[in-house]
């Protein structure tokens, strides 16, 4: 059969495509576990953000697919649908398919009787469920027996059972297959990136996270060979740059210890790495933790701080997570302690922030701002955003205070829900003014570390950062929420993507 799996277009502010344009990882590991005998493409049309139609046009066009599978997040629904109501257009009779973690939460969504819709519903770990869907179309039997699956019949769909998650120690999942992707230009700030998973799962359960819903409380570690194995092929493929896509690497630390190492050895610090961390880990194991981080080439580390004050952390149920150690007792909260053991190591963090939880003030926004300000490389400052099924999301909707319901601007950035005491568009307004220049104050360590990007791409990165703000409104001879108003209506233009 010919497959053709897209990944939406959609970014986010933080993700500039000028800048990072990532390969979706659950992508390339479907292809690679399909039967042999399947052509499959993989296009992630993050690469294409400005001409989805024409190349979706061109790819249906070129590969005749039996079968095309999206993988969609819940802010990227509506492209989704646009999409499949073209491939519909173009190719009466194909089946599509949609997986990922907006299906998954929402399979609803998904079921309808319009051309946006689709035929199967992958719930949850893909591989195994699209291996036997594959398998199940060609023989022309029945879905009824595959677990993780949703199907249609008429105007009907059948929900199968949950798939239980797949244990990562033997070989039921092969390595992904990136000679399937179709389109160039991945990146990450001028180097080539790629995406490689060490682990499955996380053991906490953030309120504002989808993970448990979408695959319980359960942590599967692949083997070190693996892991190795498919940094190799990365690498092959050319990049240069490599994202642990783990959703909790740090959840075990002698682990990451013994990978770090294992990467030394194997001389594959020669690419630089990028991860996300929990703040307790690094900081009550930074001793030992950091050097070998720093050893094996780790240079960006998303950490997950969420808050500083301890009451958004409790609603977030982000304080465990948080917390640092000292003799074996609770010794407060581990963010500085953390952040200041990756810069002695030299690593950039990329400060995790989520403000405007139902208790906000403007007092405990601009914390969190300052504290932002004054400690962390780069922000990754989102908004509370109510995903499918997340407590978080319960919470919100029994409070009243979700004033969006437009899923495409669910994206972090868009503040979609108010607090008690602040409205929606007022939070999102004092993240946007302080965030602008605390980006604009990393530019120049990143002209250092990549000249050349710096210098092709530096003017156009300012530019995205100001979006909507003029000479007039940075000189404060304009007031400020003009050039606010302007952003979010380039923003609100820049969503429609086909
Ligand atoms: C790595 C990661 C990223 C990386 C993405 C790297 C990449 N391109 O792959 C980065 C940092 C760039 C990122 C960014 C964002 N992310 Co993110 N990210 C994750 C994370 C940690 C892991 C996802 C992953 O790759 N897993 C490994 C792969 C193998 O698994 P998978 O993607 O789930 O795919 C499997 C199944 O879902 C299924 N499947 C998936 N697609 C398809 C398609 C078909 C056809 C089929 C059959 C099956 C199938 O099969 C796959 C294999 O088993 C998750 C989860 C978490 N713990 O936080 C969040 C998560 C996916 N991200 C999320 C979000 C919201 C975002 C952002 C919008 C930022 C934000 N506000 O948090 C941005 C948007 C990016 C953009 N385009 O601008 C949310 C999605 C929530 C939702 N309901 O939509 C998650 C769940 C985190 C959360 N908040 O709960 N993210
Ligand atoms: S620690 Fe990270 S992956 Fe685990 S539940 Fe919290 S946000 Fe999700």
């Amino acid at each position: 059969m010919n497959v053709l799996l897209l990944s939406m277009p959609d970014s986010f502010e933080h993700m500039p495509a000028v800048a990072i344009r990532m390969p979706n990882g659950g992508l390339s590991s479907l292809a690679g576990n399909v039967d042999p005998h399947h052509e499959v493409a993989v296009a992630d049309l993050i690469l294409v953000q400005h001409r989805v139609r024409e190349v979706v046009e061109r790819l249906v066009r070129e590969r005749a697919p039996d079968l095309v599978g999206l993988s969609v997040m819940t802010f990227q629904r509506k492209t989704a649908q646009r999409i499949i109501e073209l491939v519909r257009a173009l190719r009466p009779g194909v089946r599509v398919a949609t997986g990922g973690y907006d299906p998954s939460l929402a399979p609803d969504a998904y079921t309808g009787p319009s051309a946006g819709a689709a035929d199967f519903i992958v719930r949850g770990e893909g591989e195994l469920t699209f291996r036997e869907l594959l398998r199940a179309i060609e023989r022309g039997s029945g879905f009824e027996g595959i677990a993780g699956l949703s199907f249609r019949h008429g105007d009907h769909f059948t929900h199968n059972p949950d798939r239980p998650v797949t244990g990562l120690e033997g070989d039921q999942i092969r390595p992904p297959n990136r000679d399937a992707r179709v389109l160039s230009g991945y990146t990450m700030v001028g180097r080539q990136v790629d995406v490689v998973e060490t682990s499955r799962g996380c053991t906490f359960d953030c309120s504002f996270c989808s993970i448990i819903e979408m695959r319980g409380r359960n942590f599967h570690p692949y083997s070190f060979d693996r892991v190795l194995a498919d940094i190799r092929d990365a690498r092959a493929h050319g990049a240069r740059s490599i994202f642990i896509i783990d959703d909790n690497i740090t959840l075990d630390v002698r682990r990451f210890e013994a990978l770090c190492g294992a990467i030394i050895d194997a001389g594959l610090n020669d690419v630089e790495y990028l991860v996300q961390a929990m703040t307790s880990a690094i900081a009550n194991h930074g001793e030992t933790l950091g050097p070998l981080m720093r050893r094996a080439s780790f240079r960006y580390v998303f950490l997950g701080i969420e808050n500083i004050l301890d009451e958004d952390l409790e609603f977030l149920r982000a304080s465990a997570k948080n917390r640092a150690r000292e003799n074996g007792r609770s010794a407060g909260n581990a963010t500085i302690k953390a952040i200041e053991s990756l810069h002695r190591h030299r690593m950039y963090v990329v400060g995790g922030l989520i403000v405007g939880n139902p208790d906000d003030t403007r007092e405990s926004v601009e914390a969190n701002l300052e504290f932002a300000r004054r400690y962390v490389d780069y922000p990754y400052i989102q908004h509370p955003t109510p995903y499918p099924r997340t407590p978080m999301t319960k919470e919100f909707r029994e409070r009243g205070l979700i004033i969006s319901e437009r899923l495409e601007e669910y994206d972090g950035t868009t503040a979609v829900v108010r607090t008690e005491h602040l409205e929606a568009e007022e939070i999102e307004f004092l993240r946007w003014r302080a965030e602008r220049w605390m980006k604009l104050r990393h530019l120049p360590k990143t002209l250092v570390h990549r000249p050349w990007f710096g210098l092709r791409n530096g003017a156009k990165m300012i530019a995205h950062t100001f979006r909507g703000s003029t000479l007039k409104s940075l000189l404060r001879l304009e007031d400020e929420r003009a050039a606010f108003t302007r952003y979010r209506a380039i923003r609100a233009a820049e969503r429609v993507y086909v």
